[in-house]
């Protein structure tokens, strides 16, 4: 009986130990190169989504869309862009496979991340019409129909740049496409958590910046070629 309590104490620790191992990110447990991580937060709370009524593609749309314009969890702040300031000239970005989707007639997700010249694959997962129609100075303009059989296109852009994305049939639709200049770059998760790849030790900048909140910059040291726990506050 006693054996058996111990054994159950001692595979609880274990399972204790692997569990709190676990929210580590596992480049940090295995010493190996971890990157930049940190978190942007929001100090007020989030704003309650429009509610936007619905007259036609009830079928795809629902009679109302929330629109959230300002999201997040925990105190975090989503699809916030993080960027390291004055590192132009790194090796390009390899973002893994870009999508941008229309579904339930909204743009999912409303930030996506390209390198210049890399393929965003544009979906249509509702099965009626939409259109892509970006809005940007470096780059040419796009202004695509998506009729319902129209599953996919890809797009490109060459420029590193903000452009700004709406469909023309639904006045809701709004998305960003951020042309990244550099690899250092990476959107926020809901809980406002983000990771950046190594750099080399030094001081550095780094930037936050929201479509609706604008942008805020914070230094930081990164030692070992990792830094963690940066913080952006909005
Ligand atoms: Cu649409």
């Amino acid at each position: 009986m006693k054996a058996h309590r111990s054994l159950k104490w001692s595979l609880a620790c274990t399972v204790a130990a692997l569990c709190s191992l676990s929210l580590i990110p596992s480049a940090q447990v295995l010493g190996q190169e971890s990157g930049i991580t940190g978190r942007v937060t929001l100090s007020s709370a989030l704003p309650e989504p429009e509610i936007v009524s619905v007259r036609s593609d009830r079928d795809a749309c629902g009679s109302q869309v929330l629109v959230s314009l300002i999201e997040g969890e925990n105190g975090g702040l989503k699809n916030a862009v993080v960027r390291i300031v004055g590192v132009e000239g790194q090796p390009p970005a390899d973002f893994a496979e870009p999508v941008l989707d229309q579904r339930g007639c909204l743009f999912e997700p409303r930030v996506v991340l390209v390198a210049p010249g890399q393929q965003l694959d544009v979906l249509n997962s509702d099965g009626i019409m939409h259109n892509v129609h970006t809005k940007s100075k470096a780059n040419r303009g796009v202004n695509k129909s998506m009729p319902k059989f129209l599953t996919k296109i890809t797009l490109d852009f060459a420029e590193p740049e903000v452009i700004t994305v709406r469909c023309d049939v639904h006045r809701w639709m709004h998305a960003v496409i951020v042309v990244a200049e550099h690899r250092y770059y990476a959107v926020t998760h809901a809980d406002g958590s983000f990771m950046l790849p190594s750099l080399p030790d030094g001081i550095y900048t780094l930037e936050a910046w929201h479509p609706e909140l604008g942008a805020k910059e914070t230094t930081f040291e990164v030692s070992g070629g990792v830094a963690a726990g940066v913080q952006i506050v909005f």
